[in-house]
């Protein structure tokens, strides 16, 4: 790639993958996507949309499917989904990561991610690969499938905030810390339109692991994006991953310059820990206080790399967990989990009392490993929404492995040095090998035509919107404050993630955690809106927080303001996703209140629309802010229908194999 004078890396980036549009802050445009990742728990609906957007073969330069979230087998449904995974994969060309393989994100920055490329994936989290140097982004499924399916990504141009890092980590301070001090800098929304784009001399002493743990978590401010130069890190990395023909060096230009720059000097950080119940709760551990912990998980994708897990055995080495705790180990890679059985630090788990987990997924999200009731628990993963680990009243707080590790022995929140002396962990470092190999990854042979997919009886076809009539009328069917998360509409925990394709069944469960008769009040509405504070659905990309509430006949969520990635989904659902122009009306609207869109094709093209309250009289203005890409979308009723309406594919075509075989039932 072209080294620019005065660009930002992500600026480079984007110029060298733009489709259409000005990349002006703001502005809408279009990205050619280099790769994409799906997961289980989202990509199935990315491929059954997929199969109704009529291309015979994925059109981008690589294409994985991990399975990795649903790895609970307790009925037929996980499985069937697997299998069903498997053989789209062979049939459109997808590489796909076997049950057992590890997190996506974990593998994908191993195996797959390319310096300078773009890639998409049904995953807030895909921003990882932004560790070496990958320009990652966060979609919904649907949204994924077109892209699979050629079409550029569009997103608007985001602004590039500097992360200036200095000096560098005190032994027994994580990565982790540094990352849990910028959101609680940052707050769940103040990365919003960004990316954050790291440099400054503080990077030299970051292996790409550790910047991965700082990308991963740049999802929970709401950013685009998060992105390192890659530098001679990235090609230790590379080599070390057997791919060193991947490196390519780059970095922002001489005399970049970006819409803000956040300095962190690495060596003041001291060990941080989130609070429940948001990931931008945070405090130094030392100031927490006293906290008395039930459970502690070690994993996820923010922190089991080899030397995070190696860090934590250290400080566990000769010593039981206390008999309160129940601690919790899941090596994040299958390639993880070798070089730790060979370095001893399995036996060291084992011997100190910890339960080992298969790689993937598990406790992070709220599969398996539940705390008990009341319970406290301790997590070196991302996100602490309540109630995603599984039980509603419980407390989770998120810190690095080095704190997670010292607490499971002492049975209180505390921060490494209180054990014992941590000078020792200096000197772990990541391999200089490892050992890769990638057997349990299935290459999908150069042509699929012949192939079938495998429809097991719980996967039903991709619900469509409904076109926007002229005049429409919603019910208020709930009313909810700020910050709500994806977790919280559409929850996911084990039984709900894994009907998660089937649209009719799994609707049942929006919102179910805080009001389980939200799907009965929704149904007997016909045509509703949720109201809604400020940054609605934070957090995970998953669309089915769009799908289900579109499926039980909610037309609109009127908020002060949207995440991101859940903005697009509401569009992608044809779901209007309308915004307060005065934030003070969100109190002139209540619960069951009737309200009526009197002008919408209108307000579609100004990109404003106007509200009657039928119940109380009053009549307010919302914003849009649409793309004219996305006024067509919202006119076809999402996605979809758009795709299949431009490219001409009947309507009915829509997963016409799962329909045929229900009619033969
Ligand atoms: C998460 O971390 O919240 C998830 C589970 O990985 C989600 C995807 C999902 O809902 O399946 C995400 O980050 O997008
Ligand atoms: Fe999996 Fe948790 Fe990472 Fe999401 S954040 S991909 S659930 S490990």
């Amino acid at each position: 790639m072209k080294l620019t004078a005065g660009q930002t890396l992500t600026e480079k980036i984007i110029a060298a993958h733009i489709a259409f549009g000005n990349p002006a802050t703001g502005s809408e445009i279009g990205l050619r996507v280099d790769q994409t990742i799906t997961q289980d728990a989202l990509g199935m609906m990315a491929y059954l949309a997929f199969e109704s957007m009529g291309q015979s073969r994925i059109q981008t330069e690589l294409a994985v499917s991990y399975l990795d979230h649903n790895m609970l087998y307790a009925d037929h449904r996980n499985p069937d989904d697997h299998a069903y995974l498997q053989s789209v994969a062979q049939k459109y060309g997808v590489c796909l990561s076997r049950a057992g393989n590890g997190i996506c994100h974990s593998l994908h920055l191993a195996r797959f991610a390319k310096p300078g490329k773009i890639l998409v994936g049904t995953d807030s989290h895909t921003p990882s690969a932004g560790a070496a140097g990958m320009l990652g982004i966060g979609a919904g499924g649907i949204e994924t499938a077109a892209v699979m399916a050629g079409e550029p990504l569009a997103l608007n141009m985001p602004r590039v905030v500097r992360v200036l890092l200095r000096g560098g980590l005190d032994p027994g301070v994580n990565a982790k810390d540094a990352a849990l001090w910028l959101v609680g800098k940052l707050t769940v929304k103040g990365g919003s339109g960004a990316v954050l784009e790291y440099a400054g001399e503080g990077l030299a002493g970051l292996s790409v692991p550790q910047r991965m743990t700082l990308a991963n978590m740049g999802a929970e401010t709401g950013a685009t994006s998060s992105i390192f130069p890659s530098d001679l890190r990235t090609r230790q990395y590379l080599a070390a991953q057997g791919r060193e023909g991947d490196y390519v060096p780059l970095q922002a230009g001489a005399g970049a310059s970006y819409a803000q720059t956040i300095e962190c000097d690495l060596s003041e950080l001291e060990p941080m820990v989130a609070l429940p119940h948001q990931p931008d709760q945070v405090v130094p551990v030392s100031q927490a206080g006293r906290v008395y912990v039930d459970q502690v998980f070690l994993g996820s994708c923010t922190n089991s790399s080899f030397s995070d897990l190696m860090r934590a055995a250290k400080i566990l080495e000769g010593r039981n967990i206390s008999p309160q705790v129940s601690l919790i180990v899941s090596p994040g890679t299958r390639q993880n989990f070798r070089l730790l059985l060979k370095s001893g630090a399995i036996d060291i788990f084992l011997q100190a009392g910890a339960r080992i987990l298969e790689c993937g997924c598990g406790p992070c999200v709220g599969i398996g490993q539940a705390v008990k009731s009341g319970g406290v628990s301790l997590r070196t993963s991302n996100r602490n929404f309540k109630g995603r680990c599984g039980t509603p009243d419980s407390q989770v707080y998120l810190v690095s492995p080095e704190t997670a590790a010292a607490s499971a022995v002492l049975g209180w929140l505390a921060a490494a040095p209180e054990l014992g002396d941590v000078s020792g962990l200096d000197s772990i470092a990541e391999p200089e090998a490892y050992g890769a190999e990638d057997s349990m990854i299935l290459f999908p042979p150069a042509e699929g035509s012949a192939i079938q997919p495998v429809y097991g009886p719980n996967i039903k076809p991709v619900p469509l919107g409904r076109p926007l009539p002229e005049v429409l009328p919603i019910k208020v069917v709930k009313k909810v404050g700020d910050n709500i998360s994806t977790d919280e509409i559409a929850p996911s925990a084990p039984e709900f993630v894994a009907s998660r394709s089937n649209i009719p069944q799994v609707s049942k469960s929006a919102f179910c955690r805080s009001d389980p008769d939200f799907w009965k009040r929704a149904e007997a509405c016909g045509s509703s809106v949720i109201v809604a504070g400020e940054n609605y659905g934070q957090g995970s990309s998953r669309e089915h927080a769009a799908l289900m509430p579109m499926y039980l006949g909610v037309r609109a969520v009127i908020a002060k303001d949207f995440a991101r990635i859940h903005r697009t989904n509401l569009i992608n659902c044809g779901l209007l996703p309308l915004i307060f122009e005065d934030p003070l009306d969100y109190h002139r609207l209540s619960e069951n209140d009737e309200l009526e869109l009197p002008e919408v094709e209108a307000g579609l093209r100004a990109g404003r629309l106007k509200v009657r309250n039928l119940t109380t009289g009053a009549e307010l203005w919302v914003g849009l802010s649409n793309s004219p890409r996305e006024t067509g979308i919202l006119r076809a009723g999402g996605l979809l229908r758009y795709i299949q309406e431009r490219n001409n594919i009947c309507r009915e075509g829509t997963n016409n194999e799962i329909k045929r075989k229900e009619e033969k039932a």
